[in-house]
């Protein structure tokens, strides 16, 4: 092992998943003055965060059309106040591992905004985190969750520790140390975390079981994708990735055309990936690709999801296993899998992993529609390439919004102490993602562009807080 396995791993994972440069020079030409001078400011005052500075600048640059027609949401000073979390939570998390030894890793909730339900949003737990990519993501969760329609305001947190390769009792320790430090920021009517990278059923389990023990409160809604024999919501772990293959379905009924029969590339072989796989096959595409960070797998024979589960799932092992025992299969190293022709592509592994030269090879291999499952997977540069080039193009914000919709149907099922089934569940997931997919049109044809997921998702979910921001006064 190199002496500092962390180190290691930030020097390599994200030059695979950087395929161009993201940083943001465009002028927002389009936007009012004084909120070009808020993102100036962003920039100065967080220079160090380009993945933050990426998904400010994509929001303010859609949501030009509708500060126009709203100047009260100008002169209210929403956008000063949006991009300024309402708090930010950095802690220390000492942990001791198999061998005895001391380790400390950095842990984050940044709590944004909460102004239209409590904190909500996942944790990540993955070597590259750090507050850049916690704000992308935390400040995202404020649209996408306002999107939803339910009463959910936006959060993201996690931690740099990587569970690859650590044993059930480390991540039980890890995850124990974690908590001591969270717990008095959370609470179901305060901050309600659920996964993200790296942070599955596992590991809710134990971060809620050492609230309990702490709190001494069985307080069921304080985190959701718990497991379904102690107060999860069926549905929850499928939501994401089933969510992102009905948002492309809704994508395509617009254009008359259907699933059926369609080749996916998929990307990513955790929670949402497999999901969105599962979904495809029941809606008769032919999912051909998954990956991770050591590179991808492409399977003619459409992929095996009972093989991908076992091999990711439960054995914890490298994508290359799949290939290795499936016939049908070949891994491809240190790539990604934009290469494959195919009809449909689904991102479901992490941010910035699909580039503007991977968007153009997949337009030259006749790809009609793009639904990311992940957050930001698409590089600013490949969403102007689907778009120029009338790809349908579902962001993220839209597109994955199944799995927090689903977490706010857990936080109802638990606050009435009830659950629902599975079928039923799946019917609510099918009809928000129908209903977010119309809200994200709607709002792109109200403001003039018609068609343009990006504008729509981020338009509806910014009026919706920018509205109740105004009511609740400067706060
Ligand atoms: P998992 O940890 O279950 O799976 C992540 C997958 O992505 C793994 O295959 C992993 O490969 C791969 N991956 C992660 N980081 C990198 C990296 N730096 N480089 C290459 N591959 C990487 O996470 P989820 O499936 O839950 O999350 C995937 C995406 O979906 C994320 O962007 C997340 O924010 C987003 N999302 C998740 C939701 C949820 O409900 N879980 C809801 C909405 C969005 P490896 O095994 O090698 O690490
Ligand atoms: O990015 C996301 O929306 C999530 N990781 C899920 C958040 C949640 O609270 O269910």
């Amino acid at each position: 092992m190199p002496a500092n396995p962390r180190a290691a791993l930030i020097g390599t994972g994200p030059q695979l998943l950087r395929p161009e440069s993201t940083t943001v020079t465009e002028t927002l030409s389009a936007v009012p003055a004084v909120v070009r001078d808020v993102y100036a400011t962003v920039q100065a005052r967080d220079p160090h965060e380009p993945e933050f500075q990426q998904a400010v600048h994509e929001v303010l640059e859609s949501i030009a059309p509708v500060l126009e027609a709203h100047p009260e949401f100008v002169d209210g000073g929403i956008v000063e106040r949006l991009v300024e979390p309402e708090r930010q939570i950095l802690f220390r998390v000492p942990w001791i591992d198999d061998r005895g030894r001391l380790q400390v890793s950095r842990g984050f909730r940044v709590q944004f905004s909460s102004v239209l339900g409590p904190y909500k949003g996942g944790l990540r737990f993955h070597p590259s985190v750090n507050l850049s990519i916690i704000k992308f993501l935390g400040f995202e969760q404020i649209f996408k969750n306002a999107l939803t329609g339910q009463g959910i305001g936006g959060a993201k947190g996690g931690s740099d520790f990587d569970p690859h390769g650590r044993s059930d009792a480390e991540i039980m320790r890890f995850c124990q140390s974690f908590m001591n430090e969270l717990y008095r920021h959370l609470g179901e009517h305060t901050d309600v975390p659920a996964g993200d990278i790296g942070v599955g059923a596992r590991e809710i389990g134990y971060l809620f079981g050492q609230y309990r023990k702490i709190t001494n409160r069985h307080e069921s809604g304080m985190f959701t994708g718990k497991g379904v024999q102690w107060g999860g919501a069926e549905v929850r772990t499928e939501a994401t990735g089933y969510g992102a293959v009905f948002f492309a379905q809704e994508m395509l009924a617009m254009r008359g055309a259907s699933l059926e029969g369609a080749r996916v590339a998929v990307s990513g072989s955790g929670n949402v990936a497999i999901y969105a796989i599962k979904k495809a096959w029941q809606l008769g595409a032919t999912p051909v690709t998954a990956s991770d960070s050591s590179g991808y797998v492409v399977d003619e024979a459409g992929i095996d999801v009972d093989l991908l589960r076992d091999i990711k799932e439960r054995e914890r092992s490298r994508i290359s296993e799949y290939a290795a025992r499936r016939p049908t299969a070949r891994f491809v190293e240190g790539s990604r899998p934009w290469q494959v022709p195919v009809d449909i592509a689904i991102p479901s592994a992490t941010q910035n992993e699909l580039g503007e030269g991977d968007a153009r090879t997949l337009i030259a291999n006749g790809v009609r529609a793009v639904a990311e499952g992940a957050n930001m997977p698409s590089t600013p540069g490949a969403v102007a390439a689907f778009q120029a080039a009338d790809v349908l193009f579902g962001p993220g914000k839209a597109a994955n919004a199944g799995g927090v919709a689903t977490s706010a149907l857990e936080m109802s099922q638990n606050a009435a102490r009830q659950r629902w089934s599975f079928d039923d569940s799946e019917t609510k997931l099918r009809a928000i993602m129908k209903a977010v997919h119309d809200a994200a049109f709607d709002a792109a044809a109200r403001y003039g562009r018609p068609g343009d997921y990006v504008v729509g998702a981020n338009s509806a979910g910014f009026e919706r807080v920018a509205h109740a921001m105004l009511a609740q006064g400067v706060i």
